[in-house]
């Protein structure tokens, strides 16, 4: 049996305004570094240590996972980075507040582009200043590969071939692997593990710094997974999190 360890970074300073980050490269609050913290000390109350780290390309992320390590002194992991792993893409949405669209289009539009499966929030246009091209994090993209917007079978389609041919390798070798990634970026490689139906992964939301943890079989497969955490504390952030995309009263 394999064990991994899935984390959402910390509250960023756009999920405290509540506002569609995506790919914008967006810090941690106060909150958001005591967050990890505080799941630094709760894995290693817990016991965990790990030999390899996988994370995106962007500081929100990485930021937790260093505030993690350290708390376990395990900063001298090799951590590994890959856009793949980076959050969904939110379009022309990014920048945009939650509350403010859903007062705008409706509950029903901004759920549908927060959680539907197949339908992308706007795309970015051409000659958007949102769409950073020449970043060198991105330097491996082929012609065209950079995305204008997401759906979450997007994410699928760009995260999965890397759980496929780089992660899931590690985990059978037998090294302890923790994924410090997004809320959709997460959402998309528990619908491949899990096998969710598209209907379903609609309802699923991944609260911030939370550590959460699937034991796999000798074939990867989920035997069950578990968070560490307090289970009232993360069906409360659950419901927080469904609730950014609706209209204030
Ligand atoms: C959030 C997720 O991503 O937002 O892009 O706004 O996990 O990087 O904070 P994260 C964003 P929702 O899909 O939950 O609205």
């Amino acid at each position: 049996m394999y064990k991994i360890v899935l984390m959402r970074h910390g509250e960023s300073t756009w999920n405290k305004e509540n506002r569609f980050t995506g790919w914008t490269d967006v810090d941690l609050t106060e909150q958001g570094v005591a967050e990890a913290v505080a799941a630094g000390q709760l894995l290693k109350k817990e016991g965990y240590s790990f030999d390899i780290a996988y994370t995106s390309v962007l500081k929100r992320a990485n930021k937790t996972l260093n505030g993690v390590l350290e708390q376990l002194d395990q900063l001298w992991i090799p951590v590994v980075h890959h856009w793949r792993l980076n959050e969904r893409h939110y379009g022309s949405l990014q920048g945009l507040n939650k509350a403010e669209t859903a007062a705008k289009f409706g509950d029903d539009q901004v759920l549908v582009w927060r959680r539907s499966y197949d339908i992308p929030p706007p795309a970015l246009e051409e000659g958007d200043e949102r769409l950073t091209l020449n970043d060198p994090r991105y330097a491996d993209m082929k012609p065209g590969e950079f995305p204008r917007t997401e759906c979450l079978k997007d994410t699928v389609a760009r995260f999965v071939p890397y759980w496929l041919e780089t992660i899931a390798p590690v985990v059978k070798s037998g090294k302890r692997v923790i994924i410090a990634a997004h809320g959709n970026s997460l959402r998309a490689l528990i619908k491949y593990l899990d096998n969710v139906a598209d209907d379903e992964i609609v309802g699923l939301n991944i609260p911030t710094a939370q550590p959460l943890v699937y034991e796999l079989d000798a074939d990867l497969k989920p035997i069950k997974h578990y968070y560490l955490g307090d289970a009232d504390a993360i069906a409360a952030a659950m419901a927080a999190v469904a609730n950014q995309g609706k209209a204030k009263a």
